[in-house]
């Protein structure tokens, strides 16, 4: 009797200390996870952080709460990977284009080869990510990519011939720069998020992206020309912390594995849907001239194009890539999706 009742006492103690312990786990709600996301609530990057965030809570069902900080205010444009690994943020979206060394592979998506749409981009460039596991994501789950609808030029003055194009200041980063210097301009490096001061002073004169910044940005306040070139698409990735990561419950990892795709395929969607509003915005809220390039001068525009690719796959090989097979993959995925 005695015996047992000492078993009772350690007994009550024991589950009393488990429960101590565990209070806080369980008082503390849903695992709250950071995203960071460097330009402002209304554009593409962060109308897909929001849906997704909206997508995994839900989907979770309450377990997992994320906290957006969009416009830079947790992490910036080119901070943006390297504040994900030290864990500044849980996850964070980078735009490729912005550390072109550092994303060889999945930059290679913005080489000229006829990507049509960001949906068929966004497909693409998760298959490339897929197929050959870029050590520059090595430190990081990557959680979805995606990418823009083609760029085009948005400029104060119209653009009608590569004479128009030369000297002309006008921004860009990653492959669309390298396209901008082929056609004659004066190429300007900044992230996205640096353009609207840019425009303001004058230090350029327009930008090579994609067009529904025309209406996110308000651009077609300043830009009152298009030149349709749909030439190129800039690369995204959302990344989280590993660490974050590896403290997930294993359903909530797979909710977030799981999306991955459907978050590719629902952003590009959603940017080539965006794009055709923007511009009919820009056309009728400010007039905005989209000027087609006739055929012979668009010939001309190609050509100049044409040792891009190559120039890309010397340096890559260089540094021990299979560059012949990633641009063969990109064109056959291309055409893959293109084709559906
Ligand atoms: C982009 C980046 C941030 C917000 C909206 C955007 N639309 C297209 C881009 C692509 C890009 O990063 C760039 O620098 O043109």
């Amino acid at each position: 009797m005695r015996l047992k009742l000492g078993c009772f006492f350690v007994g009550v103690f024991v589950a009393a200390l488990v429960a101590a312990a565990l209070a806080p786990i369980v008082a503390a709600g849903p695992v709250t996870l950071s995203y960071a996301n460097f330009p402002p609530a209304p554009t593409f990057p962060c109308v897909q952080m929001e849906q997704w965030k909206k997508e995994v809570e839900k989907r979770t069902g309450g377990k997992v709460a994320i906290n957006t900080y969009p416009g830079g205010t947790l992490l910036g444009a080119k901070g943006m990977m390297d504040g994900v690994i030290e864990g500044q943020a849980d996850i964070g979206c980078l735009c490729m284009a912005y550390q072109p060394g550092r994303f060889l592979i999945t930059n290679a998506t913005s080489l000229p080869l006829g990507i049509p749409s960001a949906k068929v981009g966004s497909l693409v460039l998760w298959e490339i990510y897929k197929k050959y596991k870029p050590k520059a994501f090595a430190k990081v789950k990557v959680l979805t990519m995606f990418t823009t609808a083609p760029a085009n030029v948005m400029c104060k003055k119209p653009i009608r011939n590569l004479d128009d194009m030369k000297g002309t200041d006008l921004r860009a980063s990653g492959g669309a720069a390298r396209i901008l210097k082929a056609w004659g301009a004066n190429q300007v490096g900044m992230p996205m998020s640096a353009t609207p001061e840019s425009l303001q002073k004058g230090v350029v004169q327009g930008l090579f992206s994609s067009l529904e910044v025309m209406k996110d940005f308000k651009f077609a306040e300043i830009c009152r020309y298009v030149t349709m070139t749909d030439t190129v698409i800039y690369p995204f990735a959302v990344v989280m912390n590993i660490d974050s990561w590896n403290a997930l419950p294993k359903d909530v990892q797979k909710v977030m594995a799981d999306m991955s795709v459907e978050q590719a395929k629902w952003t590009g969607d959603y940017m080539d849907d965006h794009v055709k509003e923007a511009n009919e915005w820009s056309k009728k809220t400010h007039k905005v001239e989209f000027i087609e390039l006739p055929k012979e001068e668009k010939a001309k525009w190609d050509k100049l194009l044409e040792p891009i690719t190559n120039e890309w796959i010397q340096n890559a090989k260089g540094k021990g890539l299979p560059a012949e097979a990633i641009v063969e993959d990109i064109k056959a995925f291309t055409k893959k999706y293109a084709g559906q």
